[in-house]
């Protein structure tokens, strides 16, 4: 056979192959190393004319190459698999587009809010020292009081310092007053956790909002209108509050907030008051010339209260049947 024809038959068998044997028998068929066409034809070439050798010898080993180069490609082909057709008239797929949990959402709402009425937003650490979650508020170890917080102590291998999961933002006052100096309006959101059983309106883990105000004539009043702009805001102008007195070390005197719930029954809110003078103290602040206002809120208690959540457990739950609704 001559070497043309050879290669229009070898081609065209190669290209006809439908999978990967019949691929393998082309090969076989030309190249095999007994049986081969053209590998007979190249055997063959130890008998020829150096002339021959030279013309035929040459072109018989490029259509060795070629014809091993396309068996690659075919065999490549299918090992990538059948090609896809679209169908162009099919309709759209909508995507499923994750979204933000309650909790975040609230809380950029309240980072709104309180932008709004020019609040600066910080943070703190949620790993704190026994000093900014107690000592520095007033809260020094022998006091009672500290039974107020039950803690998640953390043993602490690099120093002598305590060190806990912080029982609430309030050591954020601290921290932000040893590094600044008022006047100025601040709220810290953050994460807060606390040793105790949970039940429908607490967990171990929860939301906080801090807010700190400090400046020469700061009263009560003011944090009663801030606080009041704040819920009308974020409820809308029907919500129904309260004050309670109330006691913590760091301010005095002290309140709590209450709000109302639709069935008629409050629900503690936050924690308020005015700044303890120990406090201002030990960020080395005087009290004769500064004054401020101190308040905690429950960030879970307001997403309960606004979307109408029974438990707060569900926030953690990670169930997607519950986080889909909002
Ligand atoms: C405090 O944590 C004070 N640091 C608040 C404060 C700040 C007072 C500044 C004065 C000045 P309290 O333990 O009451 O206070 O918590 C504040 C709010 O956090 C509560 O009103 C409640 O809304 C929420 N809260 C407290 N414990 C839990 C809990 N286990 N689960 C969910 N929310 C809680």
């Amino acid at each position: 056979m001559d070497l043309t024809a050879l290669k229009a038959s070898a081609i065209q068998d190669i290209e006809r192959a439908n999978n990967t044997q019949e691929v393998e028998a082309a090969r076989v068929k030309y190249l095999g190393r007994k049986e081969g066409e053209l590998t007979a034809i190249l055997r063959g070439l130890k008998d020829m004319t150096p002339e021959e050798k030279r013309t035929l010898g040459t072109a018989a080993n490029e259509l060795r190459q070629e014809l091993e180069a396309l068996i690659e490609k075919k065999l490549a082909a299918f090992a990538r698999g059948p090609r896809t057709r679209f169908d162009v008239t099919k309709p759209g797929k909508k995507l499923a587009l994750g979204h933000a949990h309650p909790l975040t959402k609230i809380d950029t709402q309240i980072r709104e809010i309180f932008s709004s009425l020019n609040f600066s937003v910080v943070e703190g650490p949620e790993l704190e020292e026994e000093r900014y979650n107690f000592d520095a508020l007033n809260i020094p170890g022998w006091h009672p009081a500290r039974d107020m917080w039950d803690t998640f102590w953390v043993k602490n291998e690099v120093s002598a310092k305590r060190m806990l999961m912080r029982t609430h933002t309030s050591p954020m006052q601290v921290r932000y007053m040893e590094a600044h100096k008022a006047p100025f309006q601040i709220i810290v959101p953050g994460r807060t956790f606390r040793y105790e059983a949970t039940d429908a309106s607490h967990e171990i883990n929860f939301y906080q909002v801090e807010g700190l105000v400090v400046g020469p004539d700061v009263t009560l009043a003011n944090f009663k209108f801030v606080i009041e702009a704040f819920f009308k805001r974020f409820f809308g102008s029907e919500v129904e509050f309260r004050f309670r007195p109330s006691y913590f070390p760091f301010v005095e005197p002290g309140v709590e907030v209450d709000i109302r719930l639709p069935g008629g029954r409050w629900l503690e809110v936050m924690g308020a008051g005015m700044v303890h003078r120990n406090v201002f103290d030990a960020v080395k602040y005087d009290f004769r010339n500064v004054q401020g206002f101190a308040f905690g809120m429950g960030l879970d208690r307001l997403a309960m209260i606004k979307y109408g959540i029974p438990d707060i457990r569900l926030f953690y739950s990670g169930d997607l049947r519950f986080t889909k609704q909002f």
